[in-house]
C-alpha cells in the first residue's frame, strides 16, 4: 500500500489518492483509489482455474479460460472512474459512507475486449434487458451479502468492456485481477471487479447493493424509489493550489481536472473571487472519450488576502454543474461548484 494515499478503512480497504497524484492525466495504479464493499482475496487467483460463466437469458450458456478471452480481438480505452461517493464529505449537509474528498477518482488506459462481444457468443433471448455481474470477493460483515449488480443490455451492448490490462500492467490484484467490468463513463459501482459470472435478466437484479443503496434519494423516501446512479455528472475538480495553501503574490498555476462521463467536456471556467467573475481555462493534455481533461489558469494574484478559487465546466450536451448540488441522503454525485472550491492565502 502506498503511504501516500488517505486511508478510510483497511477493512474493507478505501483508500483516496492524495490531490498530487490527481495532476496526470495517468493516474498511476499505485495510487488509484480503492473502493471495496467486501474483502480482497489474499492471493489472486490461479488463471488455469479461473472462469467467466454467462448464463441467464442466453441460447447457450457459455464459459471462457482467461486464455480464451486473452485470443479474442482487443480493445484499449481510456476511463476515467469514480465512485459515487466522491466529494461527499464536502457536502455540507453531511451523510454517512466514506469521507471521499476529491480523491475517489482517477483515469486509466485499460485494455480487455468488449462485453458485447461475449454476449453475442452466447447468444440473446428476445428477453435479454439487464445483464448483472458477479465477482470472486467475499461479502465482510454479518449479513454476508455480495456485491452483486446489474446494468441495461444497451449499456452492455455499446460501451462496457471487460478489462485484464490497466496502464499497461495485468489489472492489478486490488483493482479486480484477472478481469472487470468497465461500463464506460458510468461510476464505479457499474463496474464490478474479479468477475467470475454474467447473468443476462430479463428486469433489473435484486439484492441490497442494487435497490438499498447507489440510489438517489431524500429523507422519507423509500431507497428503491431512488434513480440508480449510472453516468456521471459533469464535475471539475481542483488539484492545484491545495485547500488552505499559503502563496505569495505573483503568478499562481491553477490546476485541475474536469470529467462527464459519456460526454465530452468542452468549456473549463475559473473564479478566483468567490464565483462572481469567470474567465475561461485552457485545456492541456490529452482529450479521449470517457477520459477526464486536465487544464489549467494561470492567475496573477497580485494583492494580499484570502480568496475562494472555484472551477467550473460545460459538456457537450450543454450540461453545466449546480453551484450548490442537489443533496441526497447517500451524498452522491457531489459535482456542486461552491462545494469544490478552494480557499487559499496570498501574502
Ligand atoms: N466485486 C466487486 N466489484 C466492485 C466493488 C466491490 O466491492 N466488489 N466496488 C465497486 C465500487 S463502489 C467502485 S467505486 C469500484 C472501485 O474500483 P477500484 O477499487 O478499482 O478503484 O469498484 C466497484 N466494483
Ligand atoms: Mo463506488
Amino acid at each position: 500500500m502506498d503511504q501516500n494515499m488517505r486511508i478510510m478503512s483497511e477493512k474493507p480497504l478505501n483508500a483516496e489518492t492524495p490531490n498530487q497524484h490527481l495532476r496526470s492525466w495517468i493516474t498511476a495504479n499505485a495510487v488509484f483509489y480503492d473502493r471495496n464493499q467486501g474483502a480482497i482475496m489474499d492471493q489472486p487467483v490461479s488463471l488455469s482455474e479461473w472462469e467467466l460463466t454467462i448464463d441467464g437469458e442466453v441460447e447457450k450458456e457459455v464459459r471462457f479460460t482467461f486464455d480464451q478471452i486473452l485470443r479474442m480481438p482487443k480493445t484499449i480505452v481510456s476511463n476515467t472512474l469514480e465512485c459515487s461517493g466522491n466529494g461527499r464529505s464536502l457536502l455540507k449537509e453531511k451523510t454517512t459512507g466514506n469521507p471521499w474528498t476529491i480523491g475517489g477518482v482517477g483515469n486509466a488506459v485499460w485494455s480487455g475486449v468488449w462485453l458485447k462481444n461475449l454476449l453475442e457468443k452466447a447468444g440473446l433471448k428476445k428477453s435479454a434487458k439487464h445483464v448483472a455481474f458477479e465477482g470472486l470477493d467475499k461479502p465482510l460483515g454479518s449479513a454476508g451479502i455480495k456485491f452483486i449488480r446489474s446494468i441495461p443490455i444497451e449499456k452492455a451492448m455499446t460501451s462496457t468492456l471487460l478489462a485484464y490490462e490497466m496502464n499497461g500492467e495485468p489489472l492489478p490484484l486490488k483493482h479486480g485481477y484477472p478481469l472487470r467490468a468497465l461500463a464506460l463513463g458510468w461510476t464505479g459501482a457499474n463496474c464490478t471487479k474479479w468477475l467470475s459470472r454474467i447473468t443476462v435478466m430479463e428486469r433489473p437484479y435484486e439484492g441490497f447493493f442494487m435497490d438499498n443503496v447507489y440510489r438517489l434519494f431524500q429523507k422519507g423516501e423509500e431507497p428503491k424509489t431512488g434513480t440508480v446512479v449510472t453516468a456521471m455528472n459533469v464535475k471539475t475538480i481542483i488539484t492545484q493550489p491545495l485547500k488552505d495553501e499559503t502563496l505569495p503574490a505573483g503568478p499562481v498555476t491553477i490546476l485541475g481536472a474536469s470529467y462527464a462521463g459519456e460526454t465530452d467536456v468542452v468549456i473549463v471556467e475559473v473564479s478566483v473571487d468567490n464565483g462572481k467573475n469567470w474567465d475561461p481555462a485552457e485545456f492541456i493534455g490529452p482529450h479521449e472519450p470517457f477520459a477526464w481533461r486536465q487544464w489549467q489558469f494561470v492567475w496573477n494574484a497580485k494583492e494580499k488576502g484570502d480568496y475562494t478559487i472555484m472551477a467550473r465546466s460545460t459538456d457537450s450536451e450543454g450540461r453545466k454543474q449546480p453551484m450548490e448540488t442537489v443533496w441526497n441522503v447517500l451524498g452522491y454525485g457531489n459535482n456542486g461548484i461552491q462545494e469544490h472550491g478552494v480557499t487559499v492565502h496570498i501574502t
